[in-house]
């Protein structure tokens, strides 16, 4: 028997109705934003302590931003997927870490894929933002919808993927006004995907030939910026050996206007995108038999670059003839970049391994990781007074604000920038031994 099933690929016909699930640093946003533009939005989440957090409008994590639109907003948060049976257009915008082997785990994707199929109905558009790596909508995604909804995809339900760009801490770049790449398995999928994020962005939504191009699109983007820090990262440590301050280098170099993109090196590459995405096209690749040797080498390089810092840290304690054993060392940050709480793959925590295995004691501080893997001292001034040496992880205003009299009065003798955010002229000056990562 023939079912002909309308294709309702307008708004206006298949309502403007949303489920958002993973209420995180990409759900929430989005969520606030598809809400502000007149969808009637469910958020769902399996952490009860978010959803409820939420529903008190507080933010689950620090983003001005997002906090003032939440408390704007009447954003209903919940653990029941059951909601999805109300809507015409569901989000996946769940986490997709890596194993310890650095395979990509998809557990929480197919975790919200397994919740969400029972109530999934006919017409329906599901839309996974997460990053996964090409081929992963197409097969792990489409195969659990179908299996656990008994639905059809491309005929009962539609199927597409947006790859996120939220940049967690960006002021200028939030998600309404970032450039988007959408693909589909079907052209009416594409079509209303497209549709949905033309609706709420400004910003261009750039349709995709196929949902492996567009899954292609995220991790290309992510791999391109982490091979490019390990060139910095690698011009550091060669640098370093022949007095060249490799910060100033790359100062000079973008002043080419053209054809020079600069990345500067640091103590480690941390958060849920940069240092997990590559793995996602190394697995990908290997698969069909293909080794992706460049992006596994600036993999090897990035991750080297916490024993590179404690092995400055050791080089001083050795000229200054101070002894390693129970002397205090204060890390200073464990989010992993400026001016957020984020400590996902943060390099602190390798740092901090490394130097209590050398017989450090350890003190770290992070004004915006309060209940991170690692306790944190008080206050700065506490976590400062009797270190005989300083780690910086992260830039943090508050860090790099210090001055040379700080660290004096707290007894420090040794800075290690793991930044580069400090001023080297000055700390030098006062007589206090400062290395940067290549400088
Ligand atoms: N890092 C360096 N050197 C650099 C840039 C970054 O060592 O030149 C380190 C940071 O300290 C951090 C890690 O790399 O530990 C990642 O930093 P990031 O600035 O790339 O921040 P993310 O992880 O928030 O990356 C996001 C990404 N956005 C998405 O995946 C949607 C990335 O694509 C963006 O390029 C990046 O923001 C951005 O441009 O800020």
């Amino acid at each position: 028997m023939w079912r002909f099933f309308v294709m309702n690929d307008s708004l206006e016909k298949t309502g403007k109705t949303l489920a958002v699930i993973g209420l995180g640093y990409v759900g929430l946003p989005l969520a606030l934003l598809a809400e502000r533009k007149g969808y009637r939005v469910w958020g769902i989440d399996i952490d009860e302590q978010k959803v409820e957090t939420i529903n008190r409008r507080i933010s689950p994590f620090v983003d001005g931003e997002v906090q003032q639109q939440l408390s704007n907003s009447s954003l209903v948060a919940t653990r029941d997927f059951s909601v999805v049976r109300n809507v015409s257009i569901i989000v996946i915008c769940v986490p997709t870490p890596v194993h310890d082997d650095h395979r990509p785990d998809l557990r929480p994707v197919t975790d919200a894929c397994v919740s969400l199929a029972p109530y999934l109905q006919s017409n329906q558009l599901v839309i996974v933002e997460s990053t996964v790596n090409p081929g992963v909508c197409e097969t792990t995604v489409l195969q659990t919808l179908e299996q656990h909804s008994h639905l059809k995809a491309g005929r009962d339900f539609f199927l597409a993927h947006c790859p996120e760009r939220i940049n967690p801490g960006d002021v200028q770049w939030r998600v309404e006004n970032i450039p988007r790449v959408v693909g589909s398995l079907e052209e009416v999928g594409l079509r209303r995907a497209v549709a949905f994020y033309s609706s709420i962005l400004e910003a261009e939504v750039k349709p995709m030939g196929s949902l492996r191009e567009a899954e292609a699109v995220k991790v290309v983007e992510n791999a391109f910026r982490d091979v490019n820090i390990a060139f910095v990262n690698e011009l550091a440590m060669s640098f370093q050996r022949v007095d060249i301050d490799v910060l100033r280098v790359i100062e000079g170099a973008a002043t080419k206007p053209f054809s020079f993109l600069p990345h500067f090196p640091g103590c480690g590459v941390g958060g849920h995108c940069i240092p997990v995405d590559p793995y996602y096209l190394i697995d990908y690749a290997k698969q069909n038999g293909f080794e992706h040797e460049f992006l596994s080498l600036a993999r090897r390089i990035n991750n080297r670059m916490p024993q590179y810092v404690v092995d400055l840290l050791l080089e001083a304690f050795k000229v200054k003839l101070l002894p390693l054993s129970g002397t205090k060392v204060t890390v200073l940050g464990l989010a992993y970049k400026a001016e957020i709480d984020d400590d996902r793959e943060s390099p602190a925590y390798a740092i901090i391994a490394l130097l209590r295995h050398c017989g450090f004691s350890v003190t770290a501080y992070d004004p915006f990781v309060r209940h991170g893997k690692e306790p944190v001292a008080e206050n700065l001034t506490v976590a400062l007074t009797g270190a005989k040496a300083v780690v910086v992880v992260t830039a943090h205003k508050i860090f790099s604000r210090l001055r040379p009299a700080d660290f004096l009065a707290a007894g420090v003798e040794i800075i290690i920038d793991g930044r580069n955010c400090l001023d080297k002229s000055s700390l030098r000056a006062a007589g206090l031994y400062y290395r940067g990562v290549g400088r």
